[in-house]
């Protein structure tokens, strides 16, 4: 039987960052066309961001920023706080897709969804059920790993959840659609069985790098983000275990795509849109040294022109011969999981590196002309009063390398990473049936309740009071950003 393109949207609603096109969507889409299908690939988040801001009054919160992220997850806290700032925006927009829908046809939509998407997904999902009952829904992103997400399968609010990356696994399950087929046993993809009972899901094995399309722009106005820069993903995966995190479970085994493959999307997409910077949306570019060398390498004897900056991990085995090698081949800040300064803590974490190594990267990176931005997590659990004392210390001794501190919003627990799954391995308060116990406000403590909310947000504004000495800037941008509403902020909103 011959097949018949279907009409599909692929679209990222609010919240989430706008300083550059979304990759998700992009790949998902990209993937989709490569089998024929009429594809639109719609960024709602940076057009509701632009009507929001061109509309806010001066007082309004600066709502698309990472700190903001947690008030967009919580139920309660999304319709009390942010529904009433973006009703009038959510209003226009909402009625343009379902608009959309009809105009192009839709048959399928496709959610890209993170935490803080969340609750306007939902909300989207049930108009389009509504007004567009025959249109098949499709969840995907990171926040689809949840278990609780299987309720919009029961529901019937959603034909279909792909919990992990989501490239293949959308394509077969259209393909089977396009036929008339149910897609039920598509593996990678979660749908309620025949029987309407139970959820049927089957494993699918992660994807090739090689077999991932070479990405291009054209769907996306790219004077409306906020940095003229383009995201690029060279790996996927991680090599690391961190308690805290949940990546390695997301992606799975650390993959690094060919160097001539991420070589030909630099080339290409640098010379087609005249930018020239790439941000890496990698877990961490050096997973595997070699390969990353080999890229380096392959930059440094063309004659590219580009500059790049991504995620890494302290390595005892990067040198200042290899800092300067990168420096050459355009890198121009490197984010290093530094995390805390107190070994012990570290080593709770399972970071698997050591402070001196840090000092030394920082140092060599330093000198190599990269800039040194760093990822701090304030109160992990079993961190004490002089374990923070210790990270206060160890900065001391680095400050003079480093250009930004992400100082995040202090440490939070959630689904995926091994402090969730196995709570009672760390210094952690539980409910009787052993799951993590959370506050009225969502905060997690430790056993004693020696580390709590409050405890951790005043360090953060003591490690804030700290940093002002120094010259380097500090995100969450607080100070300037949030002069006006730091007690409400700090109050409600800071979450962890
Ligand atoms: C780069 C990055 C950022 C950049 C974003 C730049 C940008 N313009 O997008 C910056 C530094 C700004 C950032 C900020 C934040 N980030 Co961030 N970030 C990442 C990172 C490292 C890569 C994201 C990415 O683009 N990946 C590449 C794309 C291709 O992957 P993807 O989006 O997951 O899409 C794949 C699948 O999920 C799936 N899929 C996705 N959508 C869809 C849709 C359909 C229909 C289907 C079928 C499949 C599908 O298929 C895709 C391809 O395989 C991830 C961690 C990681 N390694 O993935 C964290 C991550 C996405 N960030 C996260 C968080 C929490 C944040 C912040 C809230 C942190 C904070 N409090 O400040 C903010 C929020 C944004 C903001 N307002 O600032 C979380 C999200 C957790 C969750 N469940 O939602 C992650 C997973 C990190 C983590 N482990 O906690 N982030
Ligand atoms: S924190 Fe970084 S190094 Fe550790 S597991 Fe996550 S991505 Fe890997």
């Amino acid at each position: 039987m011959q097949n018949i393109a279907m009409k599909i949207g692929i679209i990222l609603l609010p919240m989430w960052s706008t300083n550059s096109a979304p990759l998700s969507i992009n790949y998902i889409g990209t993937s989709l066309r490569q089998d024929g299908h009429n594809v639109h690939l719609w960024d709602y988040n940076v057009l509701m961001r632009k009507h929001y801001d061109e509309s806010k009054r001066p007082e309004e919160s600066n709502i698309w920023d990472g700190s903001y992220a947690l008030d967009w997850e919580y139920n309660e806290i999304y319709h009390k706080k942010i529904n009433p700032l973006i009703e009038k925006t959510k209003k226009i927009y909402f009625n343009k897709l379902l608009a959309d829908i009809e105009k192009y046809e839709i048959e399928v939509i496709g959610f890209s969804i993170y935490a803080s998407c969340m609750n306007l997904t939902i909300e989207a999902t049930r108009l389009i059920r509504k007004f567009h009952p025959a249109v098949k829904i499709i969840y995907g992103g990171p926040t689809m790993t949840r278990v609780e997400m299987e309720y919009f399968l029961i529901t019937k609010d959603v034909d279909a959840i792909i919990p992990n990356e989501g490239e293949f696994a959308v394509r077969e399950l259209v393909k089977a659609w396009e036929k008339g087929e149910t897609g039920q046993g598509v593996t990678g993809v979660k749908m309620l069985s025949d029987n309407g009972k139970s959820i049927d899901f089957k494993f699918r094995p992660q994807a090739k790098m090689e077999d991932l399309p070479i990405l291009n722009f054209d769907d996306f106005d790219l004077s409306l983000y906020s940095e003229e820069v383009l995201p690029i993903m060279m790996s996927r995966g991680c090599v690391a275990k961190c308690t805290f995190c949940d990546e390695p479970n997301y992606w799975g085994k650390f993959r690094w795509r060919s160097p001539e493959h991420i070589f030909k999307e630099l080339e290409i997409n640098s010379k087609k849109y005249g930018i020239t910077f790439f941000q890496s949306m990698d877990s961490l570019l050096n997973g595997v040294l070699r390969d990353f060398k080999k890229l380096v390498d392959l930059i440094n004897n063309s004659d590219l022109n580009i500059q790049f900056a991504g995620n890494v991990r302290v390595s005892k085995y990067m040198d200042s011969n290899f800092f300067q090698e990168l420096k050459r081949a355009g890198c121009r800040y490197l984010v290093f999981g530094l995390e805390c300064g107190s070994q012990r803590i570290l080593d709770l974490m399972k970071k698997n590196i050591k402070l001196e190594w840090a000092e030394d990267n920082f140092k060599a990176s330093y000198e190599a002309g990269i800039e040194v931005h760093v990822n701090l997590i304030i109160g992990f659990p079993g961190e004490e009063e002089e374990d923070f004392q210790m990270t206060l210390a160890f900065l001391s001794k680095v400050m003079k390398y480093i250009s930004v501190v992400n100082l995040g919003v202090g440490m939070s627990i959630g689904h995926g990473q091994d402090v969730f799954i196995n709570p009672e391995k760390y210094d952690i308060k539980l409910n009787e049936n052993g799951t993590v116990f959370y506050d009225e406000n969502y905060q997690w403590m430790s056993k004693s309740g020696s580390n709590n909310h409050e405890v951790r947000q005043n360090r953060i504004k003591r490690i804030r009071n700290f940093l002002k000495q120094y010259k380097c800037l500090v995100n969450p941008q607080m100070d300037s950003e949030y002069k006006n509403q730091e007690v409400t902020f700090l109050s409600n909103s800071l979450q962890d």
